[in-house]
């Protein structure tokens, strides 16, 4: 059937881009998408990926049959040749190395009924091999703000962050990736007033909007974090009553704080010490002040204690527990929150209750027959490096893997040593071409569901129109799997999928379909609530406990130094498109908006390599290379360039550093020593 047969129904559901979670629907005037007043966007405001969201569901390219690979490359086939396929090759693989030889990737694209119905299966197979990509994103800030406070969360909302008098927003750029969030809640406080100070190595949109700018060099937001506490402390613009009742261990802290040379760490940040100094006072003085907190943080060797710096600062200042305050993680996907709350992950079950804790598992094994193993599973990296010793199957629910995790080359050689690989997906994609099954999954437009969004709102999608062809809703093609893997059965129906997932998991007890309705439930949900609890740690911190400590993080340097010809590479995104580009580089819409990379280079190290603007360049690194067109900017701090991950003609992964996180397992994607040469 073409595209066009299909008819669309415009209901109001959740753009499928980031985490925002604007609310979308269909408008037959131009056969796309259009923003419907929401829980988030209230006057129905979206950007240019929610407005492109049906290209997408309409696009040509949709995977419509399963495909089974053979001697001769894929061939269609049916769903059920397609499942027996599966159940045979895993049950064969199950049957000789155990459960733990398999890896389930969720997906942060996907609903949390699709997570929870995915993970469940895992566990009842008999794995915690199972998680999604946050692991790649913000595993780093959860590992920080759990261990101190408790919940890895947003510790405010979108809509009481308004109140602060400061914002510090460090490695996020939120004017191009949340876009609706700056627009429609920080850019009119700051217009109202509220200082922004911006900590990022490039000058972007959010820079515009800045009243300082702190150019960190990457990977060294420890020294420039330490300082402001240094600051804080010399100027006097701690707050005392809070440390007394909030705060532990303050004079250990103040001690190691004595040591902390403001000058010497400015310099080692790479930014002018007035400046910091000034960011300092700004965040000190303000009554209210908000921190957010992105992936120029999190994406590091030390992107734990990069988080934790930044605790410290909301600590010594009594910003935690009021509205316009806090620690903010801007989240990526629509569902990135979501996919972790309802327990995609290796180490917990839904509600984040370890699965080394009984009485946790006792408590899912009432609802599912079967207690959960007790040993948690391998992170996604750990997953895909363990592909063909380990790990012999994986099943990779809406993500991108062989394109987004880092050192792509050994990642690809990786997924060649995979005994067997079932992708389900809307597109054929870098990872894809791996598999020995494809199953054609639905698109945002098509299913129900639930998403959890960057402010802890359970927000409703409802379905518009039915998958194209032969593809199936990824809820269905999950419990298919789920019954003829494990022979248990998985309901398919969200709303049923939903109501256990209330039952299962404490943050989202009491919530329902109803309740939710045109609006949004927020977790934690007291019984009896009416949307939810909006400020965190009011009085005691999300653990129970009344204070939380203070604690010195000492610099980490990041896993490679450049040598003296080197660039550090960093990367991140842009406006118009989105992570592996799978979805926005088939919209024409937003490929005109822009339809290759470019590496921004300084002027003055472009000079010294004689690269001129727009001429090709080979980005190399001891992981790979890489050749785009420069574009020479003053934008960019001096010795550090800036490339995407959007475009597969540009496929940056295969440069960037193998480093982990060791605590979070996160990737170094922000820092890896290149040489840069005219190609
Ligand atoms: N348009 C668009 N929006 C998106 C996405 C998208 O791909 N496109 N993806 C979604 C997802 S999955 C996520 S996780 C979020 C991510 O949203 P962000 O966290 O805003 O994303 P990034 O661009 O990766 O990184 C943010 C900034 O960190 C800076 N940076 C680099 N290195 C360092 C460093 O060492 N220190 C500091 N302080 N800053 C540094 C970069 O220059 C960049 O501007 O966006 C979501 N929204
Ligand atoms: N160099 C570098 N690499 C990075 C990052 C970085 O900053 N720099 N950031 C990292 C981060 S924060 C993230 S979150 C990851 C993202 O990593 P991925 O999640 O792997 O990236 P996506 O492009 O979002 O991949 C989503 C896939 O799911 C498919 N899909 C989308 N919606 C659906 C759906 O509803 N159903 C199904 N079945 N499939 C669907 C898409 O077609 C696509 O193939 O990338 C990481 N990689
Ligand atoms: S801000 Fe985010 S959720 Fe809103 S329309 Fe844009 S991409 Fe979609
Ligand atoms: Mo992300």
């Amino acid at each position: 059937m073409t595209e066009a047969d299909r008819s669309v129904e415009a209901r109001d559901s959740i753009c499928p881009f980031c985490g925002v979670g604007c609310s979308l629907s269909y408008a037959e005037r131009t056969g796309g998408s259009t923003g419907t007043p929401g829980p988030v966007n209230a006057d129905g405001e979206i950007c240019p990926k929610g407005a492109a969201a049906f290209d997408v569901v309409t696009h040509e390219d949709r995977l419509t049959r399963p495909l089974l690979r053979s001697d001769d490359g894929f061939v269609e086939a049916s769903w059920t040749a397609a499942l027996d396929r599966i159940e045979t090759r895993i049950g064969e693989i199950v049957a000789e190395h155990g459960p733990d030889a398999v890896g389930f990737f969720a997906s942060s694209n996907c609903t949390n009924e699709e997570n929870y119905a995915l993970q469940k299966l895992a566990r009842i197979l008999g794995t915690n091999n199972v998680d999604n990509c946050a692991r790649l994103c913000h595993a780093s800030t959860v590992a920080a703000m759990q261990e101190r406070f408790g919940a890895g969360a947003m510790t405010n909302t979108l809509e009481d962050l308004g109140e602060a008098d400061a914002f510090l927003v460090t490695g996020a750029n939120p004017a191009e990736q949340h876009p609706v969030a700056f627009r429609s809640y920080l850019l009119p406080a700051i217009q109202d007033g509220t200082t922004l100070i911006h900590v990022d190595p490039r000058a972007n949109d959010t820079t515009e909007a800045a009243d300082v700018h702190l150019p960190v060099r990457p990977g060294h937001d420890i020294p420039l974090l330490n300082a402001m506490a240094a600051v804080l402390l010399e100027e006097g613009l701690v707050d005392e009553a809070f440390l007394e009742r909030r705060t532990e261990g303050f004079d250990e802290f103040r001690a190691w704080l004595a040591d902390v040379d403001v000058a010497e760490c400015a310099e080692l940040a790479g930014v002018d010490e007035d400046d910091l100094r000034a960011a300092a006072v700004a965040y000190g003085e303000a009554d209210r002040a908000a921190a957010f907190t992105g992936m120029g943080m999190s994406q590091h060797r030390c992107g734990t204690d990069n988080v934790h710096a930044l605790l410290n600062l909301a600590l010594l200042t009594g910003n935690v527990g009021r509205r316009g305050t806090g620690v903010n993680p801007l989240r990526g996907q629509n569902n990135v929150q979501g996919a972790s709350d309802v327990g995609a992950l290796p180490g917990v079950l839904p509600g984040y209750r370890d699965v080394t804790d009984p009485e946790a598992r006792a408590a899912v094994a009432e609802e599912w027959g079967i207690e959960p193993p007790a040993t948690p599973g391998r992170t996604e990296v750990e997953m895909t490096h363990a592909f063909g010793d380990g790990v012999r199957a994986a099943v990779v629910l809406g993500e991108n893997p062989a394109a987004t995790e880092p050192d792509g080359n050994s990642i690809a050689t990786h997924f060649e040593d995979l005994e067997f690989l079932v992708a389900v997906d809307l597109f054929e994609t870098e990872t894809t071409q791996y598999a020995d099954v494809i199953l054609p999954g639905s698109a945002w437009a098509e299913k129900g569901g639930t998403v959890t969004n960057t402010d802890r709102q359970v927000l409703r999608m409802r379905p518009m129109t039915d998958p194209p062809g032969g593809a199936r809703r990824d809820l269905d093609v999950v419990a298919s799997l789920g019954e003829r893997l494990t022979g248990h059965d998985f309901a398919s129906e969200p709303a049923a999928v939903f109501a256990e997932l209330t039952r299962v998991s404490p943050i989202y007890a009491g919530m329902s379909y109803e309740g939710i309705g045109d609006g949004g439930q927020r977790w934690p949900y007291p019984a009896g609530a009416d949307s939810g609890t909006e400020v965190l740690h009011r009085d005691r911190f999300a653990n129970g406990d009344r204070t939380a400590p203070l604690v010195p993080v000492d610099h980490v340097p990041p896993a490679d130094d450049p040598a003296d010809d080197e660039l550090v590479l960093t990367t991140g995104r842009i406006l118009t498109h989105f992570n592996s580009g799978a979805l926005t580089r088939r919209s024409a819409t937003l490929t005109r908006m822009a339809s290759e990379d470019a590496l921004r280079i300084h002027p003055d190290d472009a000079a010294a390599r004689g690269v001129a603007d727009g001429d090709a360049v080979r980005v190399a690194s001891d992981q790979g290379t890489v050749t785009v067109p420069a574009e020479v900017t003053p934008s960019i701090r001096r010795g550090t360039v800036f490339l995407t991950f959007h475009f597969a003609d540009s496929p940056v992964n295969r440069v960037t550093s193998d480093a982990l996180d060791p605590t979070a397992k996160i990737p170094e994607y922000k820092h890896t020593p290149v040489t840069v040469d005219p190609a």
